[in-house]
């Protein structure tokens, strides 16, 4: 088989570039060593920067967005007992975020590429990319048995943290940044209206937790936990008692519990790899970075990449230029940073670390107390959370 980029991951960063470089005319075949349902399931990001929905209009996917989505123009801080509301909206001059989960994000994308009879090899095991230190890469993988190599003249590792791809680097040729945080989320999932219209951080002195939602009948709430914590240790009511210890009582009031319908831990890490280009191949998303969820950047970061990314390849093939895949990384990498730098700030000041003792808790009431008195601290929380221009 051959085509023109070969995409490894159909994760959101793979469905979306597969989506945007088809609207520019150009092949690509996309392989996934899980099957739909597995992608489907995981439950992961929730809030969409304006340039990611942006991208879902752009490739002809935002329908059900626009008509499921909830759109905030604020967030809350907690701390100290108290609620300070950020209008994010004013203090950005229109900006907003949206609430849509990854899942339907996801969904929405492989629904397209399949209508448009694109290619997505699902249960590809083995994938493996070879050569992209040459003019001619190929990537191989095993199906129901068989070995099958498809040619290409790029490869789009959109894999993940966990995926082949970077992991195919040399490791002289690529340098790692990486911040493990002491500490994990707890997130559950329930079929329960949200407990306020926006979401709501709270820094506590039992530790972090955030209010937010998938729908007006569907929350999501998380819990700052133990890295070796395990879900077998939270039951519901474990879950709702220690969230209501850490709300505000307006929250706690509101606050309106059910069963679970999942519940998870999660890590927290900062992770960046440079470059992200390695000759024919290139990387996005989790693949070459990892922010902690607090900036709710993840996925977001993964929209951008693949932004910068489709536009490079659109004018390679477009103009036969390869001005745009010669700059990919640094352009990629300046937003990346950025970003990193606003997950590793919110987190910072809002979770409860082990060294924390009563010098760092001071500062870091003092920061919220500066944050949410000053209107150029709040403009400046406001860009980078509604998502800072591509
Ligand atoms: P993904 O990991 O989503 O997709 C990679 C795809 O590649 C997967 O489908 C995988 O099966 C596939 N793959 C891996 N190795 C492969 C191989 N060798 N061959 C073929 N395919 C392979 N972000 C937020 O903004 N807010 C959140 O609350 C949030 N919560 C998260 C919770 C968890 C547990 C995790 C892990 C991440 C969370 N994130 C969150 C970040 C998350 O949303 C990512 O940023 C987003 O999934 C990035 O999308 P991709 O880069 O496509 O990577
Ligand atoms: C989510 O809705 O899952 C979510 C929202 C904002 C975050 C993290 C997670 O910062």
């Amino acid at each position: 088989m051959r085509t023109q980029v070969a995409i490894i991951g159909a994760g959101p960063a793979g469905l979306l570039l597969g989506q945007l470089l088809h609207l520019y005319g150009v092949e690509t075949v996309i392989l996934e060593r899980k099957d739909p349902d597995y992608v489907l399931a995981r439950i992961r990001a929730g809030l969409l920067e304006q340039g990611t929905v942006n991208l879902m209009e752009e490739v002809g996917v935002a329908a059900r967005l626009h008509h499921e989505g909830l759109v905030h123009d604020g967030i809350e801080l907690a701390f100290d007992g108290a609620r300070h509301r950020i209008d994010m909206k004013q203090a950005t001059g229109g900006r907003t975020v949206t609430i849509y989960g990854q899942t339907e994000v996801t969904r929405d994308l492989m629904e397209a590429r399949a209508d448009a009879g694109l290619t997505t090899v699902y249960d590809a095991d083995d994938v493996t990319p070879h050569d992209f230190d040459t003019d001619h890469p190929r990537v191989t993988y095993r199906k129901d048995g068989v070995t099958h190599e498809i040619a290409c003249d790029f490869i789009a590792g959109c894999d993940g943290f966990h995926g082949i791809s970077r992991q195919s680097v040399p490791t002289s040729a690529i340098q790692t940044y990486d911040r493990v945080y002491p500490f994990g989320w707890l997130g559950i999932l329930s079929e329960t209206p949200p407990v306020s219209p926006e979401l709501i951080y709270c820094r506590h002195e039992r530790g972090f937790a955030l209010c937010t939602m998938r729908s007006t009948h569907r929350s999501r709430y998380y819990l700052q936990c133990n890295l070796d914590d395990h879900v077998d240790n939270w039951s519901d009511d474990r879950f709702w008692d220690e969230l209501k210890r850490r709300l505000d009582q307006e929250a706690v009031d509101h606050l309106i519990t059910g069963p679970s319908i999942e519940k998870s831990i999660a890590p927290l890490r900062s992770f960046v790899a440079e470059p992200m280009r390695f000759g024919r191949m290139f990387l996005a998303g989790d693949a070459a970075h990892i922010v902690p969820p607090t900036g709710a950047k993840g996925l977001n970061l993964a929209a951008s990449d693949v932004h910068f990314l489709s536009q490079a390849l659109r004018e390679f093939y477009g103009e036969k230029s390869s001005a745009g895949i010669d700059a990919y990384s640094a352009t990629a990498l300046a937003r990346v940073w950025k970003a990193e730098r606003f997950s590793w700030w919110m987190t910072s000041m809002l979770h409860l670390f082990p060294d924390t003792d009563a010098f760092t808790a001071r500062i870091q009431l003092a920061e919220l107390n500066y944050l949410v008195n000053s209107q150029a601290a709040m403009a400046s929380l406001s860009e980078n959370y509604t998502g800072l221009p591509y």
